[in-house]
């Protein structure tokens, strides 16, 4: 039998260990991000978590062995190769048959994650419903994922391109735990707000550990969210993200841009149309992000969960 799932070294060593460990995703690396800030923020992310104790995981398809813990090559790889293929959870058995390399998105991520073990997971924006899923039925396999799988995400809410209302109201259905850090108004990504509120709220790493844990004790699988906003001041200006997103939509719709490239398509818009405001925040975002689960990691490691 091939072997379909590599494990590094040091991830291995530090789940062993019981250590913290976060799993990092490679779709924003190859799909979310343009280059050279998409490498950049990769080494940033797994930097935060070795400078809060943890060990990060980033997570890829290379050659067709799903990689947990990517070296400093594949991970330039995954930045710097054009048309990487990205990869749900549905596209890995295919890559892994054909030996081809991929980025993987939230749901492949998460899926190999928990297999490997690892508990914690940070992202910069949740996939979700998109804007008239009612008639294109197009949802993120992102949330049926994280409603199977054993794993927590640190993300910073979906971005405001897709259904925010949709997607909280399918996160209910689906048995998704969502609590805010320190919040319980849901973050819009770019903004610290999305304008809907969430039930629950934790105030402390610990007492993220301790829903985790107590989620896994009651045996009913599935993840949980831990919805990080932006801070206010760092936010994109809230007026000027209604007006390019608007103009945005309206330009989608004159291009008649659908399927997967529609979000590409938004990004670049928003990008261009914030000279770059958008994509510095974006990176803040996954930053503090990694940030936040390595220290979330460290206290389920530390038995701040109980267990
Ligand atoms: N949201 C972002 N940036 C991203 C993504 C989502 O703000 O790069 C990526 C993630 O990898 C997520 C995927 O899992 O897009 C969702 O894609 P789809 O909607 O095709 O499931
Ligand atoms: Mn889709």
């Amino acid at each position: 039998m091939p072997h379909r799932i590599r494990i590094s070294d040091g991830v291995r060593r530090a789940l062993d260990e019981r250590r913290a460990v976060v799993a990092l995703e490679t779709t924003l690396i190859a799909h979310g991000l343009p280059q050279p800030d998409n490498l950049e923020v990769a080494h940033d992310a797994e930097a935060l978590v070795r400078a809060e104790g943890g060990v990060p995981a980033t997570i890829g398809v290379i050659a067709g062995v799903a990689t947990i813990g990517l070296d400093e090559g594949e991970l330039e790889l995954m930045a710097t190769t054009s048309g990487v293929p990205k990869l749900s959870a549905r596209d890995v058995p295919v890559a892994a048959a054909l030996g081809v390399n991929g980025a993987t998105t939230v749901a492949a991520t998460a899926s190999l994650a928990a297999q490997a073990g690892i508990r914690v997971f940070a992202t910069g924006g949740l996939g979700g419903v998109h804007r008239a899923a009612n008639e294109s039925w197009d949802e993120s396999a992102d949330l049926d994922m994280l409603a199977r799988t054993p794993i927590a995400l640190v993300c910073s809410g979906v971005k405001s391109i897709l259904d925010v209302p949709a997607t909280l109201e399918r996160l209910e259905t689906l048995g998704v735990t969502v609590v805010g850090w320190r919040t319980t108004s849901f973050p819009g990504f770019y903004l610290t707000d999305s304008g809907r509120s969430i039930d629950w709220s934790v105030a402390s790493e610990s007492e993220a550990a301790v829903v985790i844990e107590a989620r896994a004790s009651l045996g009913a699988g599935g993840g949980v969210l831990i919805a990080n906003p932006i801070a206010p001041e760092e936010q994109l200006d809230p007026a000027t993200h209604d007006r390019v997103l608007s103009a945005g939509l309206t330009a989608l719709d004159d291009r008649s841009v659908r399927g997967k490239a529609v979000t590409p398509f938004l990004l670049d818009y928003f990008a261009t149309a914030t000279g770059g405001a958008s994509l510095e925040i974006n990176k803040r975002i996954i930053r503090n992000n990694a940030r936040l689960a390595a220290r979330i990691a460290c206290a389920l490691a530390g038995g701040a969960g109980g267990s």
